[in-house]
């Protein structure tokens, strides 16, 4: 039973906590879930994503290297990507990350995207609930900045890093819709190849269109003024510039999550108020659909499929007879 190992991961069973990951991965963990949550919330969830072979995961070894220096344990999840062509850039992480396995304080996670139940964002979310509970200060999850799951999944994260490298132009201009408005710390990494300071310009101007100046209605007409007073200021995210692989801006990018960190601190906390009613939401949106499937009989089902599929049956009317009443749908039936 997965809620048997509860005791042993709040008592930092490595095994235990290694083995409730798996059943939190296949959505076996109900009961244990519930019991860990009041021992969540005092890990530092760190999101890093970012274009693919900019540097994450070196990045999360150098910070990882950097917040053992100062005696603080780190959990890393690495959220594997999908397509089948990155099997190396995987078994590339394990050869990174090797110089941290050994290391009692570092706990690494592999999680797959495929297959996880209930969606990949909820899954990692659940998984940093089980490390947070297991004690761990600092919880650092790497994915791949791609597709929407990818930007739900930064979402988990209390501070999230989008990681670029220089001579990625075009990358930047595709990704910047998504990526750059999750960025809390912008990580210009491979600052020693050239083109470093242009798209390290290039995201600071980026952010300042992000965050245009506010506007004030003053005298009878709108003004724009440098900084509005505002109850809780805005975090503008930093730009920092790296060198993963010589561990160079290291401190200087643990310094911006730090702010950031503080930041977030004095405004909602990690579980601010907003997130949790979103998550409430999103759980309940699917534990009512998983409710009410369960009411439907597959033939119903595959006989809309089948109107649908010949034309017979629009989408639209096809969920409202599904959610008609029973006696309704028959009428429904009866008509011509
Ligand atoms: N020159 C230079 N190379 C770097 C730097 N950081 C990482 N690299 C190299 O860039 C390559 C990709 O680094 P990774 O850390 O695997 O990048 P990633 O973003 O995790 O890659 P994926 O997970 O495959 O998307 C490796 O060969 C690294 O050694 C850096 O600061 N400077
Ligand atoms: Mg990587």
């Amino acid at each position: 039973m997965p809620a048997d190992l509860v005791p042993q991961v709040l008592a930092g069973n490595r095994r235990a906590l290694a083995r409730l990951l798996s059943h939190v991965e296949r959505g076996e963990a109900e009961a244990a879930l519930k019991a860990l949550y009041p021992h969540t919330g005092r890990a530092w969830v760190i999101g890093v994503t970012g274009s693919p072979g900019s540097g994450k995961s070196s990045l999360v070894n150098a910070l990882t290297q950097h917040y053992r220096a100062n005696g603080e344990t780190v959990a890393i999840v690495a959220v594997d990507p999908t397509s089948p062509f990155s099997g190396g850039a995987i078994l590339g992480d394990r050869i990174r990350m090797r110089d941290l396995s050994g290391d009692a304080g570092v706990f690494i996670r592999s999680m797959a995207t495929r297959g996880s139940l209930g969606g990949l964002a909820r899954t990692t979310r659940d998984m940093v609930r089980v490390i947070d509970a297991a004690g761990f200060d600092r919880i650092l999850i790497e994915t791949v900045g791609a597709g929407q799951s990818e930007v739900e999944v930064a979402r988990v994260a209390y501070t999230t890093l989008v990681v670029e490298a220089p001579g990625m132009g075009d990358d930047i201009q595709a990704i910047k819709a998504g990526i750059l408005e999750i960025a809390d710390v912008l990580v210009v990494n491979k600052a020693d190849r050239i083109g470093a300071n242009q798209t390290a310009r290039a995201l600071k101007t980026m952010l300042e269109l992000g965050h245009p100046a506010a506007r004030v209605y003053h005298h009878g007409q709108y003004m724009t003024v440098e900084a509005a007073p505002a109850p809780v200021a805005e975090w503008i995210p930093e730009v920092v510039m790296t060198v993963a692989t010589e561990r160079k801006g290291i401190a200087e990018l643990a310094a911006a999550i730090e702010a950031h960190r503080q930041h977030r601190l004095r405004d909602a906390g990690p579980f601010d108020p907003q997130a949790l009613r979103a998550e409430l939401f999103e759980r309940a949106r699917e534990a009512l659909f998983q409710q009410w499937l369960q009411t439907l009989s597959p033939d119903t089902i595959e006989t809309l499929i089948q109107r649908m599929h010949q034309r017979e049956l629009d989408p639209q009317t096809a969920v409202q007879q599904l959610l008609a009443p029973p006696s309704a749908q028959e009428h429904g039936h009866a008509r011509p």
